[in-house]
């Protein structure tokens, strides 16, 4: 095959995407990449503690199980060692362009290929596949005053490494995963630590535990045995964990380990009302951690519920008060329902991709967009899991466009027929509606106007058994 393939992002999925066309012997492909180094999210979220809450042995490429996980659940530089690894491995590193950022890409119509604009020129594809994740966009908050601090403030997943935080007084805006992951660490070293939190998060353990060399060298040794436990695990982790988010019959007993944990980890009554949440377990993504709650009953730690008003030039500044800081640390998110964004991304007709989802982004198995043809997306809307790894669900699409890229070989463009797609939004729509994201919180999982734009709802499985291989009913084929 003679096709020539433009993959945007050198993350997990960019990578996979990548592997696979190096598999099937297709090197007519670049990756560009942002960044000065492959990894995506795994990169840029350096803060003190940074980790997966997913077991490390799930966390990987099935075709590429690493058995040197040292364990159970993953540090940041042992993820980011990982795709280093695989990027080496599968010698990808002459084809990925680094600090290379895409702009903006159109479909020239009257060559039937993708214009790629990037900092460093433009260039013609036949196929697009972007691979930029859902959460590669860090949010600041909307709080007035930000630009008045005059301490040290930055992004949680651009951590400023050059800031001791030894005996300082560290503001810390938000409480999700990432927080609840770089809290304990800051709390050993600064002098006071104050959390401000919006809305409490329900909290569940994280039954860490290093693997020991016994246990790495039996999984290097023996690949059943390692095969075996991956299993385990995903059906597992989906087991428990899926059903509640449908509202079934785990939910209960997930909110009894939720408030076990926060009752055994917090003694203090009037704290733990404060971190009790009043919305459904699964709303917001479920924080995975052990060591949270321990560090919010820290004599130098304190928990703000009070409404933040503004942010003053000495600290933050609350309907009490003004809370001192010489450090400030965001850890307020990302711009998760802007998908693609900031690229200009035209399709036919002249299309503009932000114009057809000014509504909230959707795409045909979460991967493809009628009149954007020969566009693909890796991680795209509707197929973040708050249940089980994403990689799994970065494979079974990847796999999806390798089986396009032969129809596009042998007949033209590919894209995606209306009628599919809505078939695909209506069987979405129903399945959306048992989901717990509805019910009453707010959560990344959502655009502005409410609407569930980025989680999947239904198992794992079902997914894997929907993007077995393309249908070409479902495509709209032009030379
Ligand atoms: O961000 P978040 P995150 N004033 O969006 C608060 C993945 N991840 O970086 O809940 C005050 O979850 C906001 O408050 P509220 C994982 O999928 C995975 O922590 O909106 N507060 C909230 O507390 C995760 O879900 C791992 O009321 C404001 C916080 O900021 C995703 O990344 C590890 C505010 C934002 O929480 C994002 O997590 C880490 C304001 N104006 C992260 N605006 C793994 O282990 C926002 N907030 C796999």
């Amino acid at each position: 095959m003679s096709l020539t393939v433009a993959i945007i992002g050198a993350g997990f999925g960019g990578l996979c995407m990548a592997i696979q066309l190096e598999k099937a012997g297709i090197r007519s492909y670049t990756i560009f990449e942002k960044g000065a180094d492959v990894g995506g999210t795994w990169r840029d979220n350096t803060y003190p503690g940074a980790g997966c809450d997913i077991p490390s042995h799930l966390y990987s490429f099935s075709f590429e199980k690493y058995s040197s996980w040292t364990r159970r659940y993953p540090g940041q530089p042992e993820i980011l060692d990982y795709l280093e690894t695989c990027a080496d491995k599968y010698g990808l590193r002459p084809r990925i362009r680094l600090n290379t950022e895409v702009t903006a890409a159109s479909f020239d119509e009257s060559l039937g290929r993708w214009r790629v604009r990037t900092t460093a020129g433009e260039e013609l594809f036949d196929v697009v596949v972007s691979a930029v994740g859902q959460l590669n966009r860090p949010r600041m908050p909307d709080i007035a005053g930000t630009s008045d601090f005059e301490g040290v403030s930055f992004h949680s997943a651009r951590w400023d490494h050059s800031q001791d935080l030894t005996g300082k007084r560290v503001a810390v805006i938000g409480n999700g995963s990432s927080a609840a992951q770089f809290i304990p660490r800051v709390a050993e070293v600064a002098g006071q630590v104050d959390v401000f939190q919006r809305t409490p998060n329900w909290v569940i353990p994280k039954m860490d535990a290093a693997f020991g060399d016994t246990l790495t060298t039996a999984f290097r040794r023996m690949p059943s045995l390692h095969r075996g436990y991956r299993e385990w695990l995903y059906r597992y982790t989906e087991g428990a964990l899926y059903p509640a988010l449908a509202g079934g019959w785990s939910t209960g007993l997930l909110r009894k380990i939720a408030l076990g944990h926060l009752h055994d980890q917090v003694p203090d009554p009037e704290l733990r009302a404060r971190l009790t949440p009043d919305y459904p377990i699964g709303c917001k993504r479920i924080v995975i951690d052990s060591a949270f709650y321990p560090a919010l009953t820290r004599p130098n730690v304190n928990v703000v519920t009070d409404r933040i008003t503004r942010i003053a030039p000495g600290g933050v500044e609350t309907a009490t008060g003004l809370h001192k800081a010489d450090v400030i640390v965001y850890a307020t998110g990302f711009h998760a329902s802007d998908f693609l964004a900031p690229m200009e991304i035209t399709g036919r007709e002249g299309r503009r991709l932000d114009e057809e989802w000014k509504d909230g982004a959707e795409a045909y198995l979460g991967i493809a967009v009628p009149r954007f043809p020969n566009l693909f997306m890796v991680y795209g809307p509707n197929t973040n899991l708050g249940h089980s790894s994403i990689v799994f669900m970065i494979e079974c699409q990847v796999g999806y466009i390798m089986g396009c890229l032969p129809y596009i070989a042998g007949r033209g463009s590919m894209e995606v027929r209306p009628e599919a797609m809505d078939t695909w939004r209506r069987s979405l729509d129903r399945a959306m509606g048992k989901m717990i994201w509805q019910a009453g919180c707010t959560s990344w999982y959502k655009n502005v106007a409410g609407r569930v734009t980025n989680n999947w709802p239904a198992a794992t499985t079902v997914y894997r058994r929907i993007t077995k291989e393309p249908r070409p009913g479902a495509f709209r084929f032009a030379r």
